[in-house]
């Protein structure tokens, strides 16, 4: 356990948990239904066959969940807003009740507006593969923001684009179970464009504290051969140029572009609205990913399955400590991401907020979890150090929650949620762990500016 104190912080650095709601909120039968009811009504898709239709209930129990916000002591909460149930009527009094109940505790409400969870009846239409999914998404956040803008000065527009076109619909594993593998590029065009939609809506309605939580990671190739070296460049393509590019530079990497939707005429048009500035940009950061040439066989990976024709292989990295997931745990491979953009992109990064850092273990008593998190607190600070600019960091998760294609299998809160027995009248009830007290100590031991 560490014993040291975490060095100081800027005493405006934004500190700070999140979730989604898909994950937390349940109340399913409170609003319409998302991809990802359907996905899990399918058998097999979740591995202990659970569904989110109550989830931690947090819909019911938000201000038991601002008290434990309170009592930790951070200064924001990033939260999703679910878009169905926007669709649905009276749906947005509760982001209302929950951006007050945050007001009233003085933390400062961070929403994200889609996290996954998309209508139904937009995926029937065609979801993300359809062009006009990114329209329909500019106009509900326009209905949100006209109805929350007077409150929540900070957003984030969509979340880790690369992983829901991944896993989503190149791979399969998760909602809308595509499997289309490169097929499913215009998903994240699409993604992207509603993201620069979004940012346009979002500023008509006075916004100027716009982000994006964009999932990435240092990319190691296996060894120095060329074939290795080629497959891991092409993975960090993928995962971390393919988003970053056309946000900030306004172009897609690598004749990326030629294989997008519309042919290089309408990308080129799209890439102006893509690339409207953010205010800062937010990455999501778990593990580093050592990649190869491709071996010719399917490969199991952190709960992934990848098929044999893809150009790279995902390979262990040997020698750490890993999560119950069986991500490993590299600290360090924070500060080498945060240093890396900072030199690929230079003065076309904004100020970046670390939007999840986090990792699963099981147990109350979670040493581990204050390991990961003690370890990679110093290593953004070490980023900064040299010279980064990063304003914030928030936690994955509050709670214990639904992990999608994992079901409740997977715990990444700091606050332990009874799921085990619901005749227990104890279900669902919320025990902050050991990393609960650690955070809330050195959030205490931070001077911090409110302002
Ligand atoms: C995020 O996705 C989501 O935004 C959030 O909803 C989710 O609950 C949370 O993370 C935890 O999963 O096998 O070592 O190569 C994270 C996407 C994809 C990041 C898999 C880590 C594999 C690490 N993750 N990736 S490794």
């Amino acid at each position: 356990m560490a014993t040291n104190p975490i060095p100081q912080f800027p005493s405006d650095f934004l500190w700070g948990v999140s979730t989604s709601a898909h994950q937390i909120e349940g109340a399913a039968d409170e609003r319409e239904p998302s991809v990802w009811d359907a996905f899990s009504a399918e058998s097999g898709r979740i591995k202990d066959g659970s569904t989110a239709a109550v989830a931690c209930d947090h819909f019911h129990r938000y201000r038991e969940d601002v008290a434990l916000l309170a009592d930790l002591g951070v200064g924001a909460y990033r939260f999703s807003i679910a878009w169905p149930r926007v669709n649905s009527p009276g749906g947005l009094d509760f982001y209302d009740r929950l951006v007050d109940e945050l007001a009233a505790a003085g933390i400062r409400p961070v929403p994200t507006l889609f996290h996954w969870d998309l209508p139904l009846s937009l995926q029937e239409a065609g979801g993300w593969l359809n062009r006009d999914t990114a329209e329909r998404f500019a106009e509900y956040v326009a209905t949100v923001v006209e109805r929350l803008g007077d409150r929540v000065h900070k957003w984030i527009t969509i979340n880790e684009p690369a992983e829901h076109t991944l896993l989503g619909h190149a791979l399969g594993t998760h909602a809308p179970g595509k499997q289309m593998l490169f097929d499913a590029l215009p998903a994240a065009h699409h993604q992207l464009l509603g993201h620069g939609l979004a940012v346009r809506a979002l500023r008509a309605a006075g916004i100027t504290d716009i982000g994006i939580a964009n999932s990435h990671g240092p990319t190691w190739p296996a060894s120095e051969e060329q074939a290795d070296m080629e497959a891991a460049g092409f993975y960090d393509l993928l995962l971390n140029r393919l988003f970053a590019e056309p946000l900030l530079l306004g172009q897609y990497p690598d004749g990326l572009g030629e294989l997008m939707p519309g042919g290089s005429g309408a990308v080129e048009a799209d890439l102006k609205i893509i690339s409207e500035p953010v205010d800062w940009y937010g990455i999501n950061y778990y593990a580093p990913t050592r990649v190869g040439a491709p071996q010719g066989t399917e490969i199991e990976f952190g709960g992934v399955t990848m098929p044999a024709e893809l150009p790279f292989s995902v390979r262990e990295i040997e020698g750490r400590p890993v999560t119950d997931f069986g991500w490993p745990v590299v600290p360090e491979g924070l500060t080498e991401l945060l240093t890396t953009f900072a030199d690929r992109y230079g003065d076309r990064l904004p100020p970046i907020v670390i939007t999840e850092n986090g990792c699963s273990y099981e147990g109350i008593d979670d040493q581990e979890r204050i390991t990961y998190l003690d370890g990679h607190i110093r290593a953004l600070h070490k980023a900064m150090e040299a010279g980064v600019d990063v304003r914030g960091y928030f936690v994955w998760s509050l709670l214990d929650n639904f992990e999608w294609a994992e079901g409740y299998a997977r715990r990444f809160g700091l606050v332990h949620v009874n799921f085990d027995d619901p005749a227990d009248p104890a279900t669902l009830g919320r025990t902050p762990k050991a990393s609960y007290g650690w955070l809330r100590d050195v959030l205490r031991g931070q001077s911090r500016n409110d302002g």
